[in-house]
C-alpha cells in the first residue's frame, strides 16, 4: 500500500530533483544521492536557486544497488514516476461554498472578480460550480419578479463543469479542453473529492519540474515526462544525445568510468567531505561501473576518487567490491524480457537499427538452458522494432569476459569479427565494455558491409 502511494506522489514545484536514468543501476542511484548531498551543502533555502535539491530515482532499485544501500544503512531515494505536469500542478485551492449557502455569498465573490466558485458538500463531494453565467441566470429570475435572490441557495444554480482528475497529465487532455471553449475547470483528487480549480491560462503554462540528470543525458533514457520538465543540469559519462535546452545550464559530460567519480570530484572541488555512508555509496557506483577497475572504461580519475572515498568510509575495496558485484542475480532468476530490456540501448549505424542489451552474471552455467527463450524474445523485439541486429552481451563480471548472443540480418551476422560458438553465439573473450569495446567493433563490421 505504501508503495502504491509513493508512486502517485506528484513532483513538487519547490524541489529540484537529481535523478538517474530509467531502470537505475548502482551508479545512477549513487550519483543521484551523492550529487544531491553535494549540492545541498551550505545551501540556504530560498536563496539563489531557491529550491531544495533532493535525490530521486526513475524506477525500481536493482539487487546490487539495494545491497550497497543496505550495507551503508541508507534508504533508497524517492521515486519520481513522472516529471510531467498534472492537473494537481495547475489546481488553485479556491475556497468552495456549501450547497445550502445563500446564493448571495457566491454572488458577492463573483462580483469581486472570481471566475468560478466551487460548490462542495460536507463530505468533500463536488457538485459543480457557480459562474457569472449562473449569476446572470439568477438575476434574470429575480427580474422576472418570481424569486428573491437572497432567499435562494447556491444549490439551485450549480452548473456542471468539466471535472479533471489530479493525477492526469495536462498534455493528454489540454487540446480537447481548449477546443471545448471552457474558461474554468474543476479538479478532483484521486479519491474523487474536490481539490481546486484551474483555468485555460494555467493549462497553457503549467509549472515545470526541475531536473538535474545524472548518469544519462538523453531524454529517451530519462524519467517519463522529462520532455515537459526543465533540465537544470547534467552530470554524466556517456555519449551526447541531449535535447536542446532553452537556457544555458551546467552541463558536465566527461569520459570517466562512472558518474560517481564526477560527484566525488565535485565534492572535492568544493572542499566538501561526504559522510561515510554517502562516500560508501559513491564508492559502490565506481566499483560497479568499472567492474572493480577491470573494465577498460576505468581511468586514473576513477581510481583516485575511489581511494579517497574508501578512506572516508573505511571499506576494504577488493573484498567489498567482490561482494557488491556478486549480487547480480543469475539468468535462471530473471525472465527473458527482464534480461533483454533491463539494460538495452539502441544505435543507428549507417542507417541500420542496432539494439544491444547487456546483463552482468557471475558464471555461464545457466546460459545453455535459457538460450532458446532468449533467442525467441530477441526475435520478437527484432520484428516489433524493425531492427537489423539485436544482441545480448552476457558479461561474467567475476572472470571479466563476455559472450554475445545475436539475431539479425545474415550478412551482418556473417561479418561479425568475433569467435563463433554457433550460428547465434560468439565468444568475445575479455571484452566487457559495451560502449568502449563492443559498439566500436560492431560499427566497423557493419560499415565495412557498405
Ligand atoms: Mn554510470
Amino acid at each position: 500500500m505504501a508503495a502504491t502511494r509513493e508512486r502517485h506522489d506528484p513532483w513538487h514545484t519547490d524541489l529540484t530533483y537529481v535523478i538517474g536514468h530509467q531502470r537505475p543501476d548502482t551508479d545512477s542511484i549513487a550519483a543521484a544521492m551523492g550529487y544531491a548531498w553535494c549540492l545541498s551543502q551550505g545551501q540556504e533555502p530560498s536563496e539563489e536557486q531557491g529550491d531544495r535539491v533532493v535525490a530521486a530515482r526513475a524506477g525500481q532499485v536493482g539487487p546490487q544497488a539495494a545491497f550497497a544501500l543496505g550495507y551503508f544503512g541508507l534508504k533508497a531515494p524517492r521515486v519520481l514516476s513522472s516529471a510531467a505536469p498534472t492537473f494537481a500542478h495547475v489546481a488553485t485551492q479556491q475556497v468552495p461554498v456549501r450547497p445550502y449557502a445563500p446564493l448571495a455569498e457566491a454572488m458577492s465573490r463573483l462580483a469581486e472578480g472570481e471566475r468560478l466558485v466551487p460548490v462542495v458538500d460536507g463530505s468533500g463531494h463536488l457538485l459543480g460550480g457557480l459562474t457569472p453565467m449562473a449569476l446572470a441566470r439568477a438575476y434574470a429570475e429575480v427580474a422576472g419578479g418570481t424569486l428573491r435572490a437572497s432567499a435562494q441557495t447556491c444549490r439551485s444554480f450549480v452548473e456542471e463543469l468539466p471535472i479533471l482528475s489530479a493525477s492526469d497529465r495536462v498534455r493528454d487532455r489540454r487540446a480537447a479542453l481548449l477546443r471545448g471553449g471552457g474558461e474554468e475547470f474543476l479538479v478532483v483528487g484521486d479519491d474523487g473529492r474536490y481539490l481546486g480549480t484551474t483555468s485555460r491560462k494555467c493549462l497553457l503554462e503549467p509549472p515545470k519540474a526541475k531536473l538535474i540528470l545524472v548518469d544519462h543525458n538523453e531524454l529517451s533514457q530519462a524519467v517519463s515526462g522529462a520532455e515537459e520538465a526543465e533540465i537544470v543540469g547534467v552530470l554524466d559519462h556517456h555519449r551526447l544525445g541531449n535535447a536542446p535546452t532553452s537556457a544555458p545550464i551546467p552541463f558536465v559530460v566527461e569520459p570517466v568510468g562512472s558518474t560517481s567519480t564526477l560527484v566525488a570530484e565535485a565534492c572535492r572541488q568544493r572542499d566538501l567531505i561526504p559522510p561515510a555512508n554517502i562516500a560508501g555509496l559513491l564508492l559502490s557506483g565506481i566499483l560497479s561501473d568499472t567492474l572493480l577497475y577491470r573494465s577498460p572504461t576505468v581511468t586514473e580519475r576513477d581510481r583516485s576518487a575511489a581511494a579517497w572515498l574508501a578512506k572516508l568510509c573505511s571499506v576494504a575495496v577488493e573484498d567489498y567490491g567482490k561482494r557488491l558485484i556478486g549480487t547480480s542475480p543469475g539468468l535462471a532468476e530473471r525472465s527473458a524480457d527482464d534480461i533483454l530490456d533491463g539494460d538495452r540501448k539502441n544505435y543507428e549505424i549507417i542507417g541500420k537499427s542496432v539494439s544491444v542489451a547487456q546483463i552482468e552474471i557471475t558464471g555461464y552455467q545457466e546460459l545453455p538452458e535459457r538460450k532458446a527463450a532468449l533467442l525467441e524474445a530477441m526475435d520478437t523485439r527484432r520484428q516489433r522494432e524493425g531492427l537489423s541486429l539485436i544482441c545480448l552481451m552476457v558479461t561474467d563480471v567475476l572472470n571479466i569476459q563476455s559472450h554475445l548472443i545475436c539475431r539479425g540480418e545474415p550478412t551482418i551476422l556473417a561479418a561479425l569479427p568475433f569467435a563463433r560458438i554457433d550460428e547465434s553465439e560468439f565468444d568475445l573473450g575479455h571484452v566487457v565494455s559495451r560502449k568502449k569495446q563492443l559498439i566500436p567493433a560492431l560499427q566497423s563490421a557493419v560499415e565495412e558491409l557498405e
